[in-house]
Order: structure tokens, then C-alpha cells, then sequence
């Protein structure tokens, strides 16, 4: 497959591919799928192997022939496994290495919590088919340290140990190293280190010497033994060996010698079905399988330091097609259905291939929650816990939400919710101590938070794994994390991953900007908004007054079932707001119709009509509305004219207006709609000049002015942070009452420059 995709039509780049890296994992993954998993086991591939995955499923009858050739081609077999875009769905997709290793964890993790909750499901086995190198990635770590991935004896992660990575063999023999940090961390061991050449040989005379010896070389040392013939290769391996050793395989000739020093376990297919069944007889803690081979397996590249990306000659191709008895006219034929190995593919395609997805389910999701209101001035954040816990009452929703948090449940308001439901362990455990009397905490098989580690990643990793519960286990959840909103970004590429794979879940980030400003600057997040605006398939909302968090929390919630839905990421804020301004606000739009512009995006908090005056359009999004008010109040004294528009998702009216136009240049006959900011700002208000305030960096909201063909004047924070009151980092940064006042003035000055020109 690799070979044909480089034998296209070349474009002005390379195609590639990974040859080495999938000859490695051969007969890891044919053991696998054609002589252990089922159905109802979940598979996450190492990236590179891709084509061996893909082989394998046009063997068993999933994939079409027609696939074979377009690998890395538009429309065709993605680069990498891919859920969302391989016709033979891939159960978890990789890439990006490190994630697909634990992917599986944490979805065997998701797995307990159904069963525990919604009554047993078929057995089922989540394996990791992870390269050597992947290891060097903290976040595996993170996740087998983790206290909620404890216990889980279904899953298995098994290694290519190939000793090679991109660039190089790796220094120092390591793997002993990584057993004893998995054994440490409670997992079972098991490895397929030598072929069954090897294994007979260890109990002959001399044997303990020469497993000896052959332990001892260095990973360079042995790797090199792949790349060398003949004497040469003799030579080499018996330098400084025991006359023992010379004993038993020196009278060997040079290809049976060759074969022997090599014969590793994870090249024999019978040494893995024994270490996986070994695995399965521990149904109490995960596993691990160290399986020991060749990169670059059975091809003239086996073990070159250079291998990764190297692609063979077509000389090379032409001799290894005879080698195995085909040639171009039948390269590409299934085996003899009638054949032993036809029949066998039979059998396990019709056990393992993927079956119809089914839409995700509706819920009774209320347009609000309606929490009772306990004081006049909540913060975003808090409104978000009383919300939440309200929801936890609301039949045929409550049941299916799953919260999780990196061990900020208290600061982030999830006690309430906690409160309520409790904590998810499989089994009742002790109580959590202290003052237990302002927290159940109480874990068990009953309750619904699940509680991490600090780890950032794991967060994220999890949502990404609840987020596709009903793909994976038949049952919808409504995940909804909470992360200190600067932290968002240590989670980032898990936070990727989990949308990337179509999971859908709800996180909040709080609190968020410099509003927590005693805190200082390592707690004060600035481009976590614009991360939220850019990233696909995650709609980014960040509102200033608690009705406004419950409509946005509901629908977000709507969002995690609907077809074309999104995850839903809200940064909130701990600054107390006075809630006058939307009850005004509320009056004026009357419920309806202000839910519906706080949906869609945004809101007129201050109307100014047209009066004639000069005027200014103050944008807002979230806990700036404060000073964006009282600058409208000031600018006005000052005879200036200014609406406030606030922005309960910067993200969706950017959205409204981007798509509008997008779709035209794709087609010019497409007829616009309006985006809503237009239909925000009338006509007679769109030339007067854009001032925005974002509690994130200024760049966040820039686009405004483009949008609507003014000028712009954006305020927000672009620099690092310290502490002090919120007042002082406003003042420090920029974005204070008094910025706003100033920025309206010179606007409006310039704008009459702008004109008398
Ligand atoms: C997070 C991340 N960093 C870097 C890369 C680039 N990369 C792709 S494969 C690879 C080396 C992988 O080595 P290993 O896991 O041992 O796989 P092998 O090809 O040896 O089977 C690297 C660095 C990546 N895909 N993802
Ligand atoms: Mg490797």
C-alpha cells in the first residue's frame, strides 16, 4: 500500500509512508486480530502501522479493494488511523504519539462506569498497540499513575519494541527501566522477548551464556547484527562471546546463525497468543507486553538506524512480491475463500467488523435550569455549580452526567453536583476525611464524579473517552469537566485529540483572564479564548450573568446528542457581577427572543440609538461587561454616543459571519445571509467605530471591525500577569473603565479625521 501511494502521480510533495515501522508490528497485529480479540474488544494502533490495520480489515472482508491504492490520497486511507475519516472506522484514531497508547485506558476506565451504572454490558478488552518510542511521552505517565485507572485488568498496551524511534537506535538497553516503572506502578509484566529458535537454544549447553551474551550488547550492537550477512554478521555477534557461546552456535552457517541471534518473540506469532492469553489471566490490574522486534521486519531495511521513513526501490518491491510467490497481476487478491487462511478471514471478519453507527440519543434537556437564585451578585462560575446541581435533579439528564475534574472540584464549584451524586469508585471506599460535613464525598459504584489527579492531560483524556461512550459502549453520557482555565493549554493536544475523534463533552474552564488577580500571573490565562474560537468541532462561550450561563449550559448539553453538535468549552470567571444590567436587558428582549441572540452568540446589553451624536459600538464578552457599562455611562457625559454589545460566544458570531462568506467563495452564486453582528448593529450604527474588551488577548476580538467595515480599537491583556486587585491589573493591562473611555474618545476624534480626509 505504501509502495503503490508512492508510485502515484507525484505532487509537488512526497507521498511517504511508514514501511519499517509496520513491518514491525506484523505479527503483533495478526496474532491479535486472527487469534485473540472479538467484537466487542476496542483497538487503538500504533500511527505508522496504519496500512497493517487496513490490510488486515480488506482481508476480513470490511474494506473494499478499491482502498488499497489510495492510502494517503484525498478521499481515500488516511495518513493515520482515523475514526472519523477511514471507511474502515478505526476504533480510536493516532497520530499524535503518546495518546493513542492510553486512549483505550480510559475508555475501558468509561466502560467500568457504565457497567457500574447502567448495568453490565458484554465483556470487553481495550488493547494499546503502542511503539517504543512513544514511551518517552509523559502523558502514558500521567495516566498509568493516575488512581482512576487503577484495577483495570481489561486492558493490555503492548509495545513494539523495535529499540528505534525517528532519528536513531536508542542509546542503553531501557527496556528493563520501563518494566520496572510499570511493575512499580501495580501492572502486570509479561514480554515476548525471544522467538522459540532462541528459547530452544537457552536450554542447551551454553544457552545461559549466550542469552547472557546476547542481553548484554548494547541496542547499537544488536540492531547492527539486522543490517549485516554472512561473516561479517558473524563476526560481529561473537566478539568478545564466552567460548561457551562459540560452543553451541558457532558451528552454525551463517544464514541459520543469522536467523537465531534475531529470532526475537515478537516476530513468532505462537510466543504472543501465549503472552496475550497470559494477559487475560489477570483480571485484576492492566498489562503490559513488551514484544521484542525488528524494524523494518522481513525488508532490506530491517534495523538501519535510518529506517523511519526510508521507502524501498521498486527493485526492492519486485523481489519481495516473488518472495512471497505473487506477482502484479495477483498482489492485490484476497487469499482462496476455500483456503484454510480464506476461511479463517471469514470467520474473523464476521466477528470483529464494525457494525452501523447509531445516532446519538435525544435527551429531555430543558431550556433552562432555572437554580434558585441565592444572592444578587453570583459570579459565572458559581452560577455554573448551582446550574449544575439543579440538572443533577432533572429526570432523564441527571442520571447520565459524568463530571471529572484534575483535583479542582472544590475551586471550581463542582461541590454542589458532588454533593448530590457523589463519587465514582468501583467499589465503596472510604470516606475522604476533613470536614466532611461541607462535602460527601463517599466513593462508589453509584456516584458520578470522577476525580483525577492533577494531571491536565487525563482531563482531557477522559472527556475525549466519556465523549464517545455511545460509540463505544452503547450508552450516551453528558461528560462535563472542570480545569483552571490557564491550564486548558497543558491539556491542549488531548483537548485536541478528544474533538479530533468526534467525542463530545462539555469542560470549563475557570476561573479565567486576570479577574482572579491575587492569584498572579502563572493563574491568569490570555489565549485560552482564542484557542477556543480557532479549534473545530468545540464552540467556545464566555458569558458575564448567571440566566446567560444556564441557557449556554443547556444547550451545550442539547449540542452533546445533535447530529451536527459541537463540545462546548465555557470560560467563566469568580468575579461577583451585578445582575441588573441583564434583568434590563431581559425586560427589553423579553426572554424568547434574548435566549435565542445569547445562543446565537450575542446580545445589545445598552441600546444607544442613532441621535445624531458621534458614537461608538463597545464590544464585551464575558466579566469585562462591568466596565464596558460604565464606560458607555462616561463616554456619554462626554457626548459620545455607545451601544454595548456583549458576546456570550465570540466563537459562534464569528462562526455566523465567516461562514457566510466562506460558503460564497467556494461558490459565488451563494447567497448570503446575514451573519449575526449584523444583525446586531443596524445600518445607521455599523460606521461608527468598534472598541473591544476581552479579560483575554486583544487579538481575541480584532476581526470585529473587519466584520462590519469600521475601525477597530481593541483593549485586552497582552502581556503576563502578576497580582494584585482586579482593579490594578485592569488598570496594568489596559483594559480598564478609563482605556475604554479613552479608546471611545479617540475613536470617535479619528473618526472625524477620517472623514474631513
Ligand atoms: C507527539 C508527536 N511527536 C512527534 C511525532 C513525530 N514522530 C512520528 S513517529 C516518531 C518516532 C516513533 O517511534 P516509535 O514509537 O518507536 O515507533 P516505530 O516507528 O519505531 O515503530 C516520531 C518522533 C509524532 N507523531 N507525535
Ligand atoms: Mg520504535
Amino acid at each position: 500500500m505504501v509502495d503503490a501511494a508512492n508510485r502515484r502521480p507525484a505532487g509537488e510533495i512526497k507521498v511517504g509512508g511508514h514501511q519499517a515501522s509496520s513491518a514491525s508490528m506484523t505479527t503483533i497485529m495478526t496474532a491479535l486480530w486472527f487469534g485473540h480479540i472479538s467484537g466487542e474488544d476496542k483497538v487503538a494502533v500504533k500511527p505508522h502501522a496504519s496500512p497493517v490495520y487496513h490490510a488486515i480489515k480488506y482481508l476480513t472482508g470490511e474494506l473494499d479493494r478499491s482502498y488499497l491504492t489510495t492510502l494517503r490520497e484525498r478521499g481515500g486511507l488516511q495518513a493515520y488511523p482515523s475514526r472519523t475519516k477511514d471507511p474502515d472506522v478505526a476504533d480510536f484514531s493516532t497520530g499524535s504519539v503518546g495518546l493513542g497508547a492510553v486512549a483505550p485506558l480510559f475508555s475501558a476506565l468509561t466502560r467500568r462506569y457504565i457497567d457500574s451504572h447502567f448495568g453490565e454490558r458484554p465483556d470487553a478488552r481495550f488493547v494499546a498497540l503502542v511503539g517504543d518510542a512513544e514511551l518517552d511521552e509523559g502523558n502514558v505517565w500521567e495516566a498509568i499513575a493516575d488512581p482512576a485507572t487503577k484495577g483495570l485488568g481489561n486492558f493490555t498496551m503492548v509495545v513494539d519494541l523495535n529499540r528505534q524511534s525517528l532519528d536513531r537506535v536508542i542509546p542503553e538497553i531501557a527496556a528493563e527501566r520501563l518494566k520496572s516503572f510499570f511493575a512499580d506502578a501495580g501492572w502486570h509484566v509479561a514480554e515476548a522477548k525471544w522467538g522459540r529458535l532462541l528459547q530452544e537454544a537457552f536450554t542447551l549447553d551454553g544457552g545461559d551464556a549466550l542469552e547472557a551474551h546476547i542481553s548484554s550488547m548494547s541496542n547499537e550492537a544488536y540492531q547492527e547484527l539486522f543490517a549485516l550477512e554472512g561473516s561479517e554478521m558473524r563476526n560481529r555477534f561473537l566478539a568478545g562471546a564466552d567460548a561457551s557461546v562459540v560452543k553451541l552456535v558457532g558451528e552454525l552457517a551463517d544464514g541459520p546463525l543469522k536467523t537465531l541471534v534475531t529470532d526475537l518473540g515478537g516476530h513468532d506469532m505462537s510466543v504472543l497468543l501465549d503472552t496475550y492469553k497470559a494477559c487475560d489471566a489477570e483480571p485484576d490490574r492492566p498489562s503490559v507486553v513488551f514484544a521484542y522486534t525488528v524494524k523494518g521486519k522481513g525488508l532490506p531495511m530491517a534495523g538501519d538506524p535510518m529506517n523511519h521513513a526510508a521507502l524501498m526501490s521498486p527493485a526492492e518491491i519486485d523481489a519481495l512480491r516473488a518472495s512471497v510467490g505473487l506477482d502484479e497481476t495477483n498482489e492485490w487478491d484476497r487469499f482462496e475463500p476455500s483456503s484454510p487462511a480464506g476461511k479463517l478471514c471469514a470467520s474473523v471478519g464476521g466477528d470483529i467488523n464494525n457494525a452501523k453507527r447509531k445516532e446519538r440519543p435525544q435527551l429531555p434537556v430543558p431550556a433552562a435550569a432555572r437554580p434558585p437564585v441565592t444572592n444578587g451578585k453570583p459570579s459565572t462560575q458559581e452560577a455554573f455549580g448551582r446550574i449544575l446541581a439543579s440538572l443533577a435533579d432533572t429526570e432523564g439528564v441527571g442520571e447520565h452526567i459524568v463530571s471529572t475534574a484534575p483535583d479542582v472540584s472544590i475551586s471550581t464549584n463542582l461541590g454542589g453536583f458532588i454533593n448530590k451524586k457523589g463519587v465514582y469508585a468501583p467499589t465503596q471506599a472510604d470516606d475522604h476525611g476533613g470536614s466532611a460535613q461541607l462535602l460527601k464525598w463517599e466513593p462508589g459504584p453509584t456516584g458520578q464524579h470522577i476525580e483525577l489527579g492533577i494531571s491536565e492531560m487525563n482531563l482531557f483524556m477522559l472527556l475525549g473517552q466519556l465523549g464517545l461512550s455511545h460509540d463505544h459502549h452503547g450508552h450516551h453520557l453528558i461528560p462535563i469537566g472542570t480545569v483552571y482555565d490557564p491550564f486548558v493549554l497543558r491539556g491542549l493536544d488531548a483537548l485536541i485529540y478528544g474533538i479530533y475523534n468526534d467525542a463530545r463533552f462539555i469542560v470549563t474552564g475557570t476561573p479565567a483572564g486576570v479577574t482572579l488577580a491575587p492569584e498572579g500571573g502563572a493563574h491568569q490565562s490570555t489565549i485560552t479564548a482564542s484557542v477556543g474560537a480557532e479549534l473545530p468541532n468545540l464552540t467556545y462561550a464566555e458569558p458575564a450573568y448567571a440566566t446567560e450561563v444556564d441557557w449556554l449550559l443547556c444547550d451545550a448539553i442539547e449540542q452533546l446528542a445533535a447530529p451536527n453538535g459541537t463540545s462546548t468549552y465555557l470560560r467563566l470567571s469568580t468575579r461577583p457581577i451585578d445582575q441588573a444590567p441583564f434583568a434590563a436587558a431581559l425586560e427589553r428582549h423579553g426572554e424568547s427572543s434574548l435566549r435565542s441572540m445569547v445562543l446565537a452568540g450575542g446580545y445589545r446589553l445598552l441600546d444607544s440609538p442613532n441621535d445624531g451624536r458621534p458614537g461608538v459600538t463597545i464590544v464585551t464578552t464575558g466579566a469585562m461587561a462591568p466596565e464596558a457599562l460604565a464606560a458607555a455611562e462616561e463616554l456619554d457625559d462626554e457626548g459620545v454616543q455607545a451601544t454595548v454589545i456583549h458576546l456570550t460566544s465570540p466563537d459562534r458570531v464569528y462562526q455566523s459571519w465567516r461562514s457566510g462568506f466562506a460558503a460564497s467563495t467556494a461558490s459565488p452564486s451563494v447567497v448570503r445571509s446575514p451573519s449575526h453582528l449584523h444583525r446586531l448593529l443596524p445600518h445607521d450604527e455599523r460606521r461608527r467605530p468598534i472598541v473591544s474588551v476581552h479579560d483575554a488577548a486583544s487579538h481575541s476580538l480584532a476581526w470585529l471591525g473587519s466584520a462590519i467595515g469600521t475601525r477597530q480599537y481593541a483593549l485586552g491583556v497582552d502581556r503576563f500577569g502578576e497580582s494584585g486587585t482586579i482593579a490594578d491589573l485592569h488598570e496594568l493591562t489596559g483594559i480598564s473603565t478609563g482605556n475604554i473611555v479613552n479608546a471611545g474618545l479617540i475613536a470617535v476624534s479619528e473618526a472625524e479625521l477620517y472623514e474631513q480626509d
